[in-house]
Formats: C-alpha cells, structure tokens, sequence
C-alpha cells in the first residue's frame, strides 16, 4: 500500500511538473481501409459470444448471442482455464473464410475492483526479443502461462489441417482484448503467421512505448475500438514524463461516440491517428464510464451472469478433456461428425463443475 501511495505521489507531481514528454510518431499510412464497420461489428459478436458461461450452448454455438452475423461460424476448440478463470475459443467463419479467436474478459466479482486495480498495474516484464520492450506481467502471463496458449496454438494447427492456411483474426473485450493482443503478437512472431488481423474492443494499455512500436509494425492490421467515456482504455495510466516506464497504447484506435446536437445526434467510428495515444480520440474527454466500457455498437460485452467462475456444462459432453488441475478442453474431433449434432440434441441436462 505504500509504495502504490509512493508511486501516485510521484505520478501526481511528474504530471504537474512535466506536461511534455516523448510521444510515439510512428510513419503515416493510409489505414483508413483496414477498418471495416461491419466487421467490426462481427468482431464483437465474438467478443460477446465468449462470456457465455453455459459451455454447451457455447461449444455448439447455439447460444442467444451465437446468432445473427456469426451463425456460418464452426467451433473448433473451447478452453476454459478453471484456475485462472479465463475462457476462449477458436473456430472458422465460412463467410469470412477466416479463423477466429475469441477471448473472454474478466470474469471476477466486481468489474469496478478489476479496473481499481489496473491504476496500479506497472510495466515489470521486459518483452522476449524485443529490446527496452516492456509490459505488464499479469497480462502477459495471463496468455503466456496458462492453459490458453497451448490450447489455442493447437487448435489453429488443426484448423489449418481441416482448411489450410485461412486468414486468423483474433478478437476480445477488456482484459480479453489485452490477451488477443499478446496471441496475436505470438501467433507473429512465434509460430510465423504473416496473415493475422487484430480487432479489441476498449482494451487498456498493456506495454510502453517501445512495445507499441513494435507491436504496430508487426500487426499493421490492427484496430483498437474504443468507446465514448470507457475508463478501461484510458488505463494503466499514461504518463508522458516517464517514456520508458509509461504505457503507450498501439495504434490504430477507432472511437465511437456521439457527435452533433440536439436531435441531429449520429455515432460516429473516428478512426484516429497512427500514434496510438491521439489526443482528440478518446484521450479527449474523460474515462469515467463504465457503461461504456460494456456496450460496443449496442452489443453487450459481459458475462450474460456476473459472479464466480462459474461452469455449466452437459454432463453428456465425455468428449472433453480434462488436464490435472481440472482445466477443460473441448475439442471437435472430425473424425466424427455427429458428436455435434448429438450434443445439441441432447442439451437439457446442465451440471456446474
Ligand atoms: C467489410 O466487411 C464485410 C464482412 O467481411 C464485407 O462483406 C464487406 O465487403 C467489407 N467492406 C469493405 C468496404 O471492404
Ligand atoms: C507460471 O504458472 C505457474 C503455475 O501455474 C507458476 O508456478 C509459475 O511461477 C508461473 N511462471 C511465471 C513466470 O510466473
Ligand atoms: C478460403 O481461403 C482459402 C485460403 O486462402 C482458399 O484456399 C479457399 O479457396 C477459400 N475458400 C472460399 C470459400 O473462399
Ligand atoms: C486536434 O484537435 C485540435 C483542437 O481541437 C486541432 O487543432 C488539431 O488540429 C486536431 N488534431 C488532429 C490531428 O486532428
Ligand atoms: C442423438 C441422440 O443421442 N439422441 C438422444 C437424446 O436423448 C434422448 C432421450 O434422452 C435419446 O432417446 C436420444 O437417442
């Protein structure tokens, strides 16, 4: 506790003494045409999807949010990290004749202690391969060590054996969209994808300005929603006196909100600049929302019920699989094509693990 009162009083008096500090310029590009509304809006029927807590609905995607724009989606993996709490899922989208990847945001008691913490989270891990490239531990290792990494990369192996080398986009809300930055920046760097798109939605920051630097050359294709007053993005906190120690979100941020007066009120998605921390974008106004932090293009982003992590899942599912410390992966064996239907038709019967 002292030394996070320590580190505020240090903070507050660097942002009074020292209002400048080293941005980040990255080279202007035209990016203009990597944001597609549309698909964005896709994205973030994915990114809603993986809150669901009822494994049997979501593995058969048969869940009330795994309709509209995503029903020509196919479930290929579910992991579900039961130590950590964390969920995702991969699968292949035949209209977009892509893989997605989804990960679930926060699942803990309350979001307001979760984004309380995060004023304190501090750049501690310096990022493999990657001089002066910091992050924040707990994020990292939130996909780096835990049942998701392994699970995911598997899954998008066998993807590619089913349908070969199809596109891979990866989508999450929250602290779910500082997990897909990390997969997709793995999926880069670590296993050579060259065809990997990123889509978060109001993910806060997750490393420092040499991170993002980075980060923005390797994954062109990225895009950053943010959303009217959501404080999560506006958090850890930037500070632009301490470059090396400070978080730098990566570009490219689009925000939605609301523009004109009166009646003449339109969402507008304002596609920002290319430094990541563009001052008229949502670093223009404050991030004192919550609200905003869980509706994206009106979708609702979080756990359909809020709680423990709680698991329900069809005690006639036998085909998952369990490691040691009782995590569960589901997995679409296609070696036998009516394990599907079978789940699907016989859905009724719910057990919580
Ligand atoms: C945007 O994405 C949708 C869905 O993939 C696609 O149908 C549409 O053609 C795209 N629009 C543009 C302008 O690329
Ligand atoms: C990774 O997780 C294991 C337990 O899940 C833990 O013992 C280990 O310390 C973690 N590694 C790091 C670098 O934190
Ligand atoms: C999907 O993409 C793969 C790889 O790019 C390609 O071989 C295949 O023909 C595409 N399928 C459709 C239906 O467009
Ligand atoms: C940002 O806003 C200020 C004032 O509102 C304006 O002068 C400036 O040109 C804007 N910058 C960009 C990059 O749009
Ligand atoms: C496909 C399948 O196994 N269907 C079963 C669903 O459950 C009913 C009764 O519980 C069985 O009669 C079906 O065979």
């Amino acid at each position: 506790m002292g030394r996070r009162r320590a580190f505020g009083a240090l903070i507050l008096i660097c942002l009074f003494l020292v209002p400048e500090g080293r941005e980040l310029k990255i080279k202007d590009e035209d990016y203009t045409d990597i944001y597609n509304h549309t698909l964005a809006v896709i994205l973030a029927e994915y990114a809603s999807a993986v809150y669901v807590t009822d494994l049997t609905e979501l593995f058969t995607w048969t869940c009330s949010r795994c309709t509209d724009l995503t029903t020509s989606f196919e479930m290929i993996e579910l992991i579900v990290d039961v130590q950590n709490c964390l969920q995702a899922f991969v699968g292949v989208d035949h209209n977009l004749n892509s893989t997605i990847i989804a990960f679930r945001g926060t699942q803990e008691h309350s979001i307001q202690n979760w984004i309380e913490d995060l004023f304190w989270k501090q750049v501690d891990l310096n990022y493999d391969d990657m001089p002066d490239a910091m992050v924040h531990r707990g994020f990292y290792l939130a996909y780096h060590n835990t049942t998701l990494r392994p699970g995911i990369l598997s899954a998008v192996q066998r993807t590619k054996e089913l349908y070969g080398n199809l596109p891979i986009m990866v989508t999450g809300h929250s602290m779910g969209g500082a997990m897909a930055s990390f997969c997709a920046l793995d999926l880069t760097v670590n296993c050579g994808e060259s065809d990997v798109q990123l889509m978060t939605f109001g993910q806060p920051r997750i490393g420092n300005a040499v991170f993002a630097s980075y980060f923005s050359r390797l994954l062109p294709k990225t895009i950053r929603v943010t959303h009217e007053h959501d404080m999560v993005p506006h958090l850890p906190p930037y500070y632009s006196c301490f470059p090396r120690k400070t978080y730098h979100h990566f570009p490219r941020e689009v925000w939605l909100h609301n523009a004109g007066i009166g009646s003449l009120v339109y969402l507008v998605d304002e596609i920002c600049d290319s430094t990541g921390e563009d001052p008229n974008c949502s670093r223009s106004v404050s991030g004192n929302s919550i609200l905003d932090h869980l509706t994206y293009y009106g979708i609702q982003l979080s756990a359909d019920s809020w709680g423990s992590c709680r698991i329900v899942m069809d005690i006639k599912i036998k085909q998952y699989h369990m490691d040691s410390v009782g995590n569960i992966i589901m997995s679409r064996d296609p070696s036998m094509p009516s394990f599907l239907k079978l789940v699907s038709q016989n859905n009724t019967g719910s057990s919580s693990v």
